[in-house]
């Protein structure tokens, strides 16, 4: 299939206005619970991630904004490390509260039978609020480790009952323009409930709360053979879809590359995304990494993954609507499912390549940010570097 002139033109254009966020824990060091690698150059403290973040929009050009995990990224003046992002050309993305690494929250923290620990854990939201003022972010990204190991632990809707309210009390403190998105997760590390397991669950606390709240879909966080694209379609229909959480998985919550586990999934993805017009900023769906980079390199695996994004939403753009429609419209089963395989069989790495040149980038950003001789460059800088967040 060759795409018309209009259709490429068209696609550059939506390509351009994609952007891309970053997880400034992909920066640090990572690994299993089995062991942690540490690579040379990781950075120090945050001031250092958002740096390394910064190369990575230096050689894609799509991916501005870092989001940051408290306390993990704890730091004395939010408002120095947002004008730090801002003079290395980024900004400050969504904030994450991390519920998940204080003794007190072992059984719970937004849903805890104990109004002490909910408490805390309300607390912990409110702060990560006030460092979205400081750093001018516009949303609050919730995603909770709570859960029951055992039948009967404790009840089960006690503990809906208690996200909800708890919920309520963080959505009220958001200022009018700033957003909740709740984040859902099957298991992990609770293993016979997840207090968020599913889009439903996340849907119906979303709706309680207000216009302001939405689900994040990380595509690690579902059963084997769910059919994520379905969510994302169903999400869309509710004007809820907030964000993704991008990452592949083979097995588990694996946090290995985008794309790199399954394109044809990912692509399936966006082409509901360009199907519904959400791929549009203003359409409020912001496209995040979650990974861990724990045996590749950092920065090009971020890269890499940006490219993997992009090259999934370019395909996706160039599905040829028209036809796709009067196949269905026609009941031609074959003729649909070959426009689809038609834009997904596409070679769009020369397209990408031209659009960057276009936007005054080098046509392949592994191979500039490669030459650039910025991770030597850290290697000697920086000694000590920071572990991600787990087993910190
Ligand atoms: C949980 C999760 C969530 C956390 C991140 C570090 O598995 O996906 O988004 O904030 O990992
Ligand atoms: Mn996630
Ligand atoms: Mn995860």
């Amino acid at each position: 299939m060759t795409a018309s002139t209009k259709t490429v033109e068209a696609a550059k254009a939506a390509l351009r206005r994609q952007t891309i966020e970053l997880p400034s824990w992909a920066f640090g060091n990572s690994g299993t619970r089995f062991k942690v690698f540490a690579q040379q150059g990781v950075p120090r403290d945050p001031y250092e991630k958002i740096a390394d973040a910064a190369q990575v929009n230096l050689y894609t050009g799509v991916a501005p904004r870092v989001s940051l995990h408290i306390p993990w990224d704890l730091v004395d003046d939010f408002s120095d490390l947002a004008r730090h992002a801002a003079g290395l050309g980024v900004s400050i993305g969504m904030i994450n509260s991390n519920v998940f690494q204080d003794d007190d929250f072992m059984l719970g923290s937004l849903t805890h039978p104990d109004k002490r620990v909910r408490r805390k854990a309300i607390d912990h939201h409110k702060q990560c609020i006030d460092v979205m003022r400081a750093t001018g972010s516009s949303h609050l990204k919730v995603w909770l480790a709570d859960g029951l190991n055992y039948p009967g632990q404790d009840s089960i809707r006690g503990r809906q009952d208690r996200l909800a309210e708890s919920l309520a009390e963080v959505y009220g403190a958001l200022d009018e323009d700033q957003h909740m998105v709740l984040e859902y997760k099957f298991f992990e590390p609770a293993f016979y409930i997840t207090d968020v397991p599913d889009w439903g669950t996340s849907l119906l606390h979303c709706l309680a709360l207000g216009d302001r709240a939405s689900v994040v879909l990380d595509t690690g966080h579902h059963a084997p053979g769910t059919n994520i694209e379905f969510i994302v379609a169903q999400l869309l229909r509710q004007g809820r879809l907030g964000a993704f959480d991008f990452n592949s998985r083979f097995y588990a919550d694996d946090d290995l590359m985008v794309g790199a586990a399954d394109p044809f999934q990912l692509f399936r993805i966006m082409h509901e995304i360009v199907q519904a017009g959400a791929l549009d900023p203003a359409s409020g769906v912001s496209f995040m990494l979650d990974q861990c980079h724990n045996i590749e390199p950092k920065i090009p695996g971020q890269i890499r993954s940006v490219m993997n994004v992009q090259e999934a939403t370019t395909k996706a753009l160039l599905v040829d609507a028209d036809a796709l429609l009067a196949a269905q419209q026609a009941g031609d089963v074959l003729g649909a499912h070959g426009v689809l395989m038609d834009a997904y069989d596409t070679d769009v790495r020369p397209l990408l390549a031209t659009l960057r040149e276009e936007m005054g980038l080098a046509a392949d950003p592994m191979a500039a940010y490669a030459a650039s001789g910025y991770a030597d460059k850290i290697a000697a800088e920086r000694v000590g570097g920071a572990q991600a967040g787990w087993g910190a």
